[in-house]
């Protein structure tokens, strides 16, 4: 299996200028008649007579039709002219002056087979494609690498009754009944030159939305929403979402929209979360269609971020595109601060920055950590579809952030602006990003900034103070440290922009005044040393700092000598940064989950016996929460997160080694503990909240946050298996009107209520049996119930007729949710849980390598678990690794972890 280097980068041999498909639809033999205008690249390599020209092509999928080939017009001959393998099609001693050639030939395939979801594929009947990373060279033969970009006129030709829709990129210029009057067709023209993995086609049985948006040189573009029969309500929600981020990329960053029509397709079956295709975004349904009857509020979050993530690919991907796969995150770190800006400015900006920074540290410090951590722009891969990661995408998206903290709104925008400018149409790298943001602004120096793209890990950064009363002075000392990872053992300092304020005894902002003239309320501390002493000048006695206000750097922070608790529960109360309120709980939080899973570590003991042998949390901080859950200022929003405890993933990250039992009854103790002391409060506050909640249900952000809050004190009072907490859940989920408020109490009642939990699952299959992305939901409560049986639950639904092992939104759902975010019901101490998912990663390997090397980074824990755990994981991978038929994707993240 060969690695690819980004050190390895040349240009391509050959360009195509232009592409002509013709598509003659069929679901097991579809035909694909291809011209490329091709050209030898004399820009990069300088004339010659001839050359051999590599067209990509999986063989696997796609066969060249015998006698189609021709080049000029001239048949070529197979073995003498040209040579197909198993990945290409090799034309001899093509031109090589530069001159345009025409390069002819038809393929078919067998769109019904493609189970992999990649290339041209079916889901219920009607056909879609995904080509994003290599997926075109599994419709036809071509240079797929996204350097080579290209103009495409598309035609479409299909059964009128079965596909009545037809759509590729761009705009249909022309459309009619064929000769034979069964069939019609459709051809489109897209006006930008694009590279392969843009390429989009959709034929089937659909209806769409239509509504309009006037650009702000006043253009009208139409945008359309397609989807299956009978969804049409549920697409309205994802165009208002559309709409807003169309209008908000031309505010904020002053990119307008191109093309005359903007589409886009919600799908069943697809691997990822949706794909930017130039004027053709093609969509998981589940990031599209909505109500309140069958989405929660978080999947109206979801839709809204992701449909606003696609769109703005238009200007960061498509045109200003990818010259190769190491520099993914130049588009999806960009792409995933703009989609996080944007979400911030349309909710509230505080709660979203701590969701996201929950989802990195539970996420991506992990995988910084792994076996399979890379830099931002990583150096190699074997299969690029195992590099759509958290850390390409969010902590990209962190480094974005950093880069315009560093310059500052105007600054960042200036960059922004010149890059556009200067890169519009061509296929860059994250070098030229940073040349562009250098560029326009001089006075900055950004050589170290750079290394956040090239060094792996997750900087550790250390702090103590030392305070001179006599001078009211004091002294930070920070220090960093960036630990080795896989290839990369010696780092260098990076440059950590770190936000800090001060606070007085009462809670009041002291002014950071660094001795620069310059004393204001938050400062950026620029750290570039491995060691670093920082001073603040006029700084009264027993001030606090605030520490990484915002979460201002994608770093681990802890203080050398423990903060102290009263400090922490100060921050946790006072802190002018909502974000450090909540980064201040999370420590208590942390800390204490902590203190009592290494007390715990291997014994198996019940709730009860955890009680009675580790120290209650301390007074100060349950009243601390007490205060916040009552404190009627702050959003419900806000007091939901601020409840909302560090996860068992996240917590296992300071843990070593691992032990998933321990963390699981410590966090779940610690709940516990909490909901005792408040249930007053918990009570009061849950039912006031119904009260306001009554009637109509409403969507907007106070309403969902009222909801948040509600549940959440709902699952405290119910996490102690109370029996009337637990029958008010019930009655709650049979009275809900939304799915927001069933969801939770279905999670709650599996989680903590045995029969209740039964009733209500056997409910709610019931009643929503026939809607997909709700039975879906179903599929996710079971695979998350915290107990040693869920393993049995799940063996018995990936057999039974609802859950289809094809469909990846079953699989993330189901297989995923057990694997990779149930460490308690996974980690089973006779290793049959890890059995269970080799079993399935070997299955889903033969229909969706994709898919199932995303269920095998389960495995990639394995070296940091207590020895029985790391052994008995240890033999299922090395069970997985000496079969000889893995593909690429498995292969690659089993082999890196046994490494
Ligand atoms: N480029 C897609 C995204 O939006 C993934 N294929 O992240
Ligand atoms: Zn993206």
């Amino acid at each position: 299996t060969r690695v690819k280097r980004r050190q390895d980068y040349k240009p391509p041999q050959f360009l195509v200028d232009q592409v002509k498909l013709k598509f003659i639809l069929d679901p097991s033999d579809t035909r694909v008649l291809t011209k490329l205008n091709v050209r030898f690249n004399t820009t990069a390599y300088g004339a010659c007579d001839t050359s051999n020209l590599y067209l990509d092509g999986d063989s696997e999928m796609i066969q060249l039709v015998p006698n189609s080939l021709k080049v000029d017009g001239r048949t070529l001959e197979q073995g003498k002219d040209y040579q197909v393998s198993k990945t290409n099609l090799i034309i001899n001693s093509m031109d090589g002056s530069g001159n345009g050639v025409l390069v002819e030939f038809q393929v078919s395939l067998n769109p019904s087979k493609n189970t992999a979801l990649m290339g041209l594929y079916l889901s219920k009947n009607n056909f879609f494609t995904q080509c994003e990373a290599e997926g075109f060279r599994r419709i036809t033969f071509f240079p797929d690498r996204p350097d080579v970009m290209s103009i495409y006129e598309v035609t479409l030709v299909g059964s009128r009754q079965d596909y009545p829709v037809l759509l590729s990129n761009g705009d249909c210029v022309e459309s009619g009944v064929c000769s034979d009057e069964k069939y019609h067709y459709a051809v489109y023209r897209d006006p930008f030159r694009k590279p392969s993995y843009l390429f989009a086609l959709v034929a089937g049985n659909l209806v769409h939305l239509e509504d309009s948006f006037v650009t702000m040189s006043g253009k009208k573009v139409t945008l359309r929403i397609y989807v299956q029969h009978g969804n049409l309500p549920k697409a309205t929600f994802a165009m208002e979402c559309l709409k807003q981020a169309m209008k908000w990329d031309e505010e904020q960053y002053g990119r307008e929209y191109d093309l005359d029509t903007f589409n886009i397709v919600a799908v069943d079956d697809f691997s990822m979360g949706a794909m930017e295709n130039k004027s053709l975004n093609i969509f998981n349904s589940k990031y599209v269609l909505a109500n309140p009857e069958t989405a929660t509020d978080s999947d109206f979050e979801a839709i809204q971020a992701v449909v606003a993530h696609e769109y703005f690919h238009n200007w960061t991907g498509n045109r200003v595109t990818l010259r190769d796969w190491f520099q993914l995150s130049l588009k999806e770190g960009l792409t995933v601060f703009r989609e996080q800006e944007f979400t911030a400015d349309m909710t509230n900006r505080a709660v979203k920055r701590i969701s996201d920074v929950m989802r990195l540290r539970t996420a991506q410090f992990p995988q910084d950590a792994g076996p399979m951590a890379h830099p931002v722009r990583p150096e190699s891969y074997i299969e690029i579809n195992n590099f759509y990661t958290v850390t390409i995408y969010e902590k990209g998206a962190e480094v974005i952030r950093m880069l315009r903290n560093l310059l500052g709104p105007k600054g960042f925008r200036k960059g922004c602006d010149l890059y556009f400018e200067r890169y519009d149409g061509m296929a860059v790298t994250c070098d030229d990003w940073l040349s562009a943001h250098q560029d326009a602004n001089p006075h900055v120096d950004l050589t170290q900034f750079r290394l956040w793209y090239s060094q792996a890990g997750t900087p550790q950064l250390s702090a103590s103070t030392e305070y001179d009363a006599s001078k009211s002075v004091l002294y930070l000392h920070l220090e960093q440290f960036i630990p080795p990872t896989p290839s990369q053992l010696l780092k260098e300092p990076m440059l950590i922009p770190i936000k800090v304020g001060i606070l007085d005894r009462h809670g009041n902002s002291v002014l950071v005044d660094t001795g620069d003239g310059n004393a204001v309320e938050t400062k950026v501390l620029d750290m570039k040393e491995f060691e670093q002493t920082f001073t603040f000048y006029r700084v009264p006695p027993n001030s606090v700092l605030s520490m990484l206000r915002g979460f201002s750097a994608p770093v681990k922070f802890s203080w050398k000598h423990q903060q102290s608790l009263d400090d922490l529960i100060f921050l946790m109360e006072k802190d002018k940064d909502e974000f450090n309120r909540w980064d201040a709980a999370q420590t208590v939080t942390l800390e204490y989950i902590l203190q009592v899973a290494n007390q715990l570590l291997d014994e198996t003991c019940t709730l009860q016996q955890v009680a009675s042998r580790v120290p209650a949390p301390s007074k100060a901080v349950l009243n601390a929460f007490q205060t916040i859950l009552l404190d009627e200022s702050l959003e419900h929003r806000f007091r939901s997160t601020m409840f909302v405890l560090p996860s068992e993933l996240f917590v296992a990250e300071w843990m070593k080694p691992i032990y998933p039992d321990a963390v699981h009854l410590a966090r779940l103790h610690l709940k516990r503990e909490l909901a005792s002391y408040l249930k007053r409060s918990l009570w009061s506050t849950f039912r006031k909240l119904e009260k306001e909640l009554e009637g109509e249900h409403r969507l907007d952000s106070e309403s969902r946050g009222k909801r948040a809050l509600k549940n959440v004190c709902l699952e405290y009072l119910c996490c102690s298996q109370d029996p009337d907490a637990l029958s008010v859940a019930l009655e709650h989920f049979r009275k809900a009107n939304n799915m927001t408020d069933a969801l939770a109490c279905l999670n709650i009642l599996s989680a903590y209520g045995k029969e209740q939990g039964e009733v209500a699952l056997a409910e709610f299959y019931r009643k929503w049996e026939h809607e997909y992305l709700v039975l879906d939901k179903w599929f996710r409560v079971q695979a998350l119930v915290p107990s040693k049986d869920t393993l049995h639950r799940i063996q018995t639904l990936v057999e039974s007729k609802s859950f289809d092992i094809k469909n990846p939104n079953n699989v993330y759902a189901l297989i995923g949710g057990y694997a990779l975010q149930n460490p308690y019901a996974f980690h089973l101490k006779d290793g049959s849980g890890y059995r269970f998912i080799a079993d399935k990663i070997l299955e889903l390997d033969k229909i969706n390598p994709q898919v199932a090397a995303r269920i095998a980074s389960c495995f990639t824990v394995w070296q940091k678990l207590e020895p029985n755990l790391r052994s008995l994981m240890q033999k299922q991978l090395e069970r997985l690794f000496l079969r000889d038929d893995l593909s690429k994707d498995v292969f690659e993240v089993v082999n890196k972890s046994l490494t």
